[in-house]
């Protein structure tokens, strides 16, 4: 799973953007600990698609590589020769380091312009074909976990277009790169690193417990694997076998992506039932905005807290029980959006940081779900 944060407001600029790989964005994020285990950010992982990687030389050479290899060997009980080996054949990827910093002048956020990359009829069409056809599994895994299918679906087509671009780079470069060679001029490099170095060592436990071949893995510059860009922890944690094959694939079968996404929310504390956001408007004569944006988007109110600082809730909203957070869009220079997130809506932003990601995870389900119904 990403971790990585999405930047909305890159989405809408052409040059790059932030980082992701569980960068926060500067949008509200919540300023929790650091996300464990995901990073990723979709909008940048498909436009690179068809970046041919280039590579400027192996790790082999690379002395730190080495020590880290055997240290990790030692650590797992892994083969120190095979473990060597591996990393000394990943290749260094310079353009990542580049899609890992932020950018020099970032863009204004803009809701409207990230939702039109999500929220449009090739991924619609394409996430109703989803559904459709695993409709059944869709709904075993509803039953199962308590998550919402258009949640599920929203996700998938999010991260990847239902394994359309689940990425072109090989993941033992773009980790390897991300550990040993991480950009030292970016704001939080020792964190990030330290991230990159932990998944790069979940991927080698992962591909030597699964029988995989380590240098023929693909996925995104950060590392992000198969139809949902698990990152290597997240899939050793959260994946799941859905068809009971006993394996677990997230690029071959669409009934463990579904699973293992349902499972992921589970695991992030997914209330069934609850619904992830309200409309909400506010009363200028009472509003204070300074305390309702305080919290950034981790519930904190009750609905009578949420009301008596300013914020207008109508119908069910009401009768919600559990806390709120006043959740703000940018939308460049136009007015922001607001919604009342509840703790649905922090669920998803833990699959990726950002609420901008939530919105078009749960608007891009919302429209699959209406198409069904049409
Ligand atoms: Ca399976």
């Amino acid at each position: 799973m990403l971790c990585m944060v999405i930047s909305p407001w890159a989405v809408a600029s052409t040059s790059h953007s932030k980082p992701t790989a569980s960068l926060k964005s500067g949008t509200k994020e919540h300023t929790a600990p650091s996300h464990p285990r995901r990073a990723k950010n979709p909008a940048k992982a498909q436009r690179r698609q068809h970046t041919p990687p280039v590579a400027a030389g192996a790790y082999s050479s690379n002395e730190a590589a080495m020590a880290w290899a055997d240290a990790l060997a030692l650590r797992q009980g892994l083969d120190r020769h095979w473990v060597r080996q591996t990393v000394g054949q990943a290749q260094k990827i310079p353009a990542i380091t580049q899609y890992v910093m932020p950018p020099a002048t970032p863009a204004a956020k803009n809701w409207r312009a990230y939702r039109a990359r999500f929220i449009e009829p090739v991924r619609i069409q394409a996430g109703l074909r989803f559904w459709q056809t695993h409709d059944a599994t869709m709904a075993r895994a509803e039953h199962t976990f308590g998550v919402p299918a258009e949640i599920i679906v929203g996700i998938i087509g999010v991260e990847t277009i239902y394994g359309q671009h689940t990425g072109n780079f090989r993941v033992i470069d773009a980790l390897a790169t991300l550990a040993f060679d991480f950009p030292v001029q970016h704001p939080r490099a020792t964190e990030r690193q330290a991230y990159f170095t932990s998944e790069l060592g979940q991927y080698l436990m992962l591909a030597q417990r699964n029988g995989w071949d380590p240098l023929r893995m693909k996925g995104s510059y950060a590392g992000a694997m198969g139809w949902p860009q698990f990152m290597p922890g997240s899939w050793a944690q959260f994946a799941v076998d859905f068809d009971g094959d006993g394996k677990i694939d997230l690029y071959n079968s669409p009934a463990d992506v579904i699973g293992s996404v349902a499972n992921y929310f589970k695991a992030f504390n997914w209330k069934p039932g609850m619904p992830t956001h309200y409309p909400v408007q506010f009363d200028a004569s009472r509003l204070n905005m300074d305390a309702l944006m305080a919290p950034d988007i981790l519930p904190t109110f009750s609905v009578s807290s949420f009301t008596a600082k300013g914020a207008v809730l109508e119908g069910a909203a009401l009768e919600h029980q559990g806390p709120l957070a006043l959740i703000e869009l940018h939308n460049g220079g136009e007015p922001p959006s607001y919604v009342a997130g509840t703790e649905n809506f922090y669920a998803i932003t833990r699959y990726n940081w950002s609420s901008y990601y939530a919105m078009a995870v749960i608007e891009l389900g919302q429209e699959i779900k209406a198409a069904r119904q049409r």
